[in-house]
């Protein structure tokens, strides 16, 4: 049985790619989901057969994810009686004409959450069945349809066709180069054809945000120098932030800094920094602006991330207290930062001889 239902259809080709100052070409529209599903296509198909059987319910929306504090999308299937079937959302790069020969290197980068999923758990015998997957279609010289795909699943041994997730938590994945990840002994890729997201199984829900495809050369980012406070957090204070200031190297400008790019990381987990512009830090020049830590007389841009959640990212270090952390982002211009601070993390009760 193959049932293909459209959701929220958007037939608007776009035939420029964004290419920024890094030399990085981006080949998504809308991967944050800030537009809803604008450029994405949603549908579905199951492999049951049996009469009478329809196929379960299936669902496709953008939520507001209160942890990325940013809307996501969210895909669900129930009711699937234990029979096989994908929900995907999908978008056309046909349009682009990418000649691969010209991208050396592509990548994809998104955030994943897997909230449930019902069975298959590594994805089945034949590794298609992950409740979360990425895939890349591409067409070689005859015009031969082929796939990269990776997925995420909530058991098994981490391999080169997907990783392991804990449930219910984000994940932040990064690819390596498709180009050299697609077997050796396929055509060579030509032009890319479609991306797609989504999950397969029986029952399953998860969800999706920040999801990038881009054509390098990847440059690598520009360091900043971070500077962290507290310095010392105790997981049990009542902090309400956790403010970093970052300042980067000649040549380059704290205010041209776009906040809605910046990233804690430990350990490839991640928070976003605040961007309601409720407050004065994120909507005040002055505010945010500040010289306050590495060189004097170069301007920082201070952002701020909910304590609560770099507490949750720490919890697991019990009785470890140097934590580097890391903060990422991107200037307006597509240029990449990326610097690291180290401070002392508490876990209360615990007594730590410093
Ligand atoms: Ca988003
Ligand atoms: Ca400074």
């Amino acid at each position: 049985m193959k049932k293909p239902l459209l959701f929220g259809i958007s037939l608007a080709v776009m035939l420029s790619v964004a290419v920024s100052a890094t030399g990085i070409t981006k080949l998504l529209t809308n991967g944050d989901f800030s537009d809803g599903l604008k450029n994405w296509r949603a549908w579905y198909y199951c492999g049951g057969g049996i009469p009478g059987y329809t196929g379960g319910d299936f669902s496709t929306n953008v939520v507001y994810d209160s942890e990325l504090d940013s809307n996501v999308l969210e895909y669900k299937r129930e009711n699937s009686q234990g029979f096989g079937g994908d929900v995907v959302v999908s978008q056309w790069l046909r349009q682009l004409n990418v000649n691969l020969d010209e991208c050396p290197e592509l990548y994809v980068e998104a955030d994943v959450k897997v909230i449930s999923e019902s069975m298959f758990g590594d994805g089945g015998i034949i590794r298609t069945f992950f409740p979360a997957y990425i895939q890349v279609y591409y067409h070689d010289a005859r015009g031969h349809v082929w796939r990269w795909k990776h997925g995420f699943s909530l058991s098994g041994n981490q391999d080169k066709d997907y990783d392991v997730v804990t449930i219910n938590e984000w994940y932040h994945y990064v690819s390596p180069n498709i180009l050299l990840d697609i077997d050796p002994i396929l055509p060579r890729p030509l032009k890319l054809s479609s991306f797609q997201l989504g999950g397969a199984g029986a029952d399953f829900q998860g969800r999706f945000d920040n999801v990038k495809l881009y054509c390098g050369p990847k440059i690598p980012p520009i360091s900043a120098c971070i500077d962290i406070d507290p310095d010392t957090l105790r997981t049990k204070s009542n902090s309400k932030w956790i403010t970093a200031h970052i300042e980067l190297p000649e040549g380059y400008e704290a205010k041209d800094i776009n906040i809605d790019t910046v990233l804690l990381n430990i350990n490839g987990r991640t928070v976003p920094a605040v961007t309601d512009e409720k407050y004065g830090f994120v909507k005040s020049e002055e505010s945010y602006l500040t010289d306050q830590a590495c060189e004097e007389g170069v301007l920082e841009r201070m952002v701020r991330f909910e304590a609560s959640k770099v507490k949750k990212l720490l919890s697991m270090y019990i009785g470890v207290y140097n934590i580097e952390i890391t903060i990422t982002g991107e200037l307006f211009d597509g240029t990449f930062f990326e610097g690291s601070d180290i401070i002392r993390a508490i876990k209360q009760g615990i007594k730590i001889k410093i």
